[in-house]
């Protein structure tokens, strides 16, 4: 309680500040370490939810940082508590967003004898968080959760680890607050700007590429007009589709699993590559097959808010440090060539996109996931957020769903499996009025499967379309091209999901065949509640254009070999 002595205890002093820098949700699994803390958030304006694994609280969060770009927050126990979050920790570095993690911690007259769960969180978190700390003075928590918010933010966002000695959120100090962060815009210098317009001017063949984080529904329009009025083609990377209206003129695509061979010869083909936001990583250079490392043989523009990303893999001709919503915003003063030398091109770059996610692929198997995907792209208001985790099923998202608005695909770059649920219940909690689907794999589903009672608790109706081939299917993938018919570790006994979701509250409906999707999809909706469909996949249907005894048949006459698509 708040002593009238003007004095506060560091769990109040915490949950005012996180309040101050504008934090509206947090995701928690409780823990005895940091009761002081939770029992601030009972007088607090900011909604907690409570999870039932920290790795969902934890993706909850990140996904609330990646898709709003202020640090989605988290609240875990020490020791098993902590390293449960390390799943959704990941996945915010490799995905740069803001994220906090505050971690309960063993009393500080206790610390270093490894007391109950203790352990050293900047040890432990070192390498993954792009800060991690713990705060010993109650007075000092104002200063290091403004050092917090900023960190987060600030350059490539990342996450940050607070650990919180429990004595030390009972403790009284006088404080004042902090006022509000402002995370600071990187702009791009005038002389960046110019020496981009004069390589644009002699370009033959250039290609804009967008991804990373930093991004703003401003900036993507923005985009959008620089790339209207240069004619230019502009491609998403990995896990990045809702950069750019897919049905805008000038989008040739996605750069990540499984791409549009067109698109990729038209990526090598460049002569100048704009590189916005993105780093360029594993996925999207197609195992780093793209670019020449480090000298690519096409003249890189690489855009980038952090300055280490700049020259780390690749060299580019011209590097600029900037945010994607300033650079893109600094877009609109450059003038195209009075003759345009690639006109055309970004036309047929969108027609080959067309082309190539227009129409369902067959598939072995009554039911097709290509085809269930078009169905949504057609029927879902433009404004519905798709979520995913890792696993093949993601390739029919990436081929065929049309993103049209920004962050309305909310899936990790790291490819994280089990991230798609906890992400859909986040969004959710963010836009109640918005429709949220995830797609997501039977191995997938089932890593944090059990926030299902979340979603029930919260009165949260997403719908997820759960594609059950019985398989680690990626896994298999792989399998039968590295060792064709030496199957192990990759069969999946499934329990029944539609029971599943009835036992937690929820809906549930099975899908045997595509015809019956539309209908089941319909009743979802109507009950309102937290629902599954489940699609029985046959486990033959692999990817969008491989059957599983395709894949072995190929490996066994000697045509096997890494060919590096379709990873985790
Ligand atoms: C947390 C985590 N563990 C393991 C992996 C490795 N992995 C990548 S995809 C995959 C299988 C996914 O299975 P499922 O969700 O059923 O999708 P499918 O590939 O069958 O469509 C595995 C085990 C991973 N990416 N993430
Ligand atoms: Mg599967």
């Amino acid at each position: 309680m708040r002593g009238n002595d003007g004095t506060r205890t560091g769990g109040e002093i915490l949950v005012d500040q996180l309040a101050i820098h504008g934090v509206r949700h947090v995701f928690c699994v409780p823990g005895e370490s940091y009761l002081a803390a939770l029992d601030a958030f009972h007088d607090s304006k900011i909604a907690l939810t409570v999870c039932r694994h920290e790795n969902a609280a934890s993706m909850m969060a990140e996904a609330v940082g990646k898709t709003t770009g202020r640090p989605g927050i988290c609240f875990v126990t020490r020791g098993p508590g902590a390293t449960n979050a390390s799943a959704g920790i990941h996945i915010a570095r490799q995905d740069s967003s803001p994220m906090i993690v505050f971690v309960g911690q063993v009393g500080r007259h206790m610390r270093e004898r490894e007391a109950f769960q203790e352990l050293d969180y900047r040890a432990v978190f070192g390498s993954i968080a792009k800060w991690a700390t713990e705060i010993d003075d109650p007075a000092r928590i104002p200063e290091l959760i403004s050092r917090a918010f900023h960190t987060a933010c600030n350059g490539r966002p990342g996450p940050v680890v607070i650990a919180v000695p429990e004595d030390m959120l009972i403790e009284r100090a006088m404080v004042p607050d902090a006022s509000p962060y402002e995370p600071a815009e990187i702009w791009p210098g005038l002389t960046d700007m110019s020496r981009l317009q004069k390589m644009l001017w002699t370009s033959k063949r250039p290609i804009a590429l967008v991804g990373g984080s930093r991004w703003s529904e401003a900036a993507c329009a923005a985009l959008m007009r620089f790339a209207e009025r240069f004619a230019l083609p502009v491609a998403t990377t990995f896990r990045r589709g809702h950069l750019f209206d897919a049905l805008h003129p000038c989008y040739a695509g996605d750069m990540g699993i499984g791409p549009n061979p067109k698109l990729l010869a038209r990526v090598k083909g460049a002569d100048l590559v704009l590189l916005i936001g993105g780093r360029m990583s594993e996925m999207s250079s197609q195992s780093y097959t793209l670019f020449d490392i480090p000298e690519p043989q096409m003249k890189l523009v690489h855009v980038h808010p952090g300055a280490e990303e700049l020259g780390r893999v690749y060299h580019p001709a011209l590097a600029i440090q900037a945010a994607p919503t300033a650079f893109c915003s600094a877009l609109e003063g450059l003038q195209p060539p009075n003759e345009i030398a690639w006109r055309g091109e970004s036309d047929i770059a969108h027609a080959d996109y067309l082309a190539w996610s227009e129409k369902a692929t067959p598939q072995p198997g009554t039911v097709n996931l290509g085809e269930i995907l078009v169905w949504l792209r057609e029927n879902l208001p433009s404004g519905a957020i798709i979520t995913n985790g890792a696993g093949n099923f993601a390739a029919w998202i990436h081929r065929f769903y049309r993103f049209r608005k920004f962050a309305t695909h909310v899936g990790p770059t790291s490819g994280s499996m089990g991230y798609g649920f906890p992400a859909a219940l986040a969004m959710k909690t963010l836009h109640p009025d918005r429709a949220v689907v995830c797609i997501a794999g039977d191995g997938d589903f089932l890593m944090t499967g059990q926030d299902f009672a979340t979603a029930v608790q919260y009165k949260l109706p997403v719908i997820v379309v759960l594609a059950d081939n019985g398989l680690y299917g990626t896994i298999r993938m792989h399998q039968e091209r590295e060792y064709p018919g030496r199957v192990i570790g990759t069969a999946l006994h499934n329990p029944d999901f539609v029971a599943y979701a009835l036992a937690f509250g929820g809906h549930g409906a099975l899908a045997e065949k595509t015809a019956d999707f539309p209908a089941a999809f319909a009743e979802a909706v109507a009950t309102g509640k937290p629902s599954i469909i489940h699609l029985r996949i046959d486990p033959e249907a692999i990817a969008p254009g491989a059957t599983l005894t395709g894949i072995r048949d190929k490996a066994l006459a000697g045509g096997g070999g890494k060919s590096g698509t379709h990873r985790g």
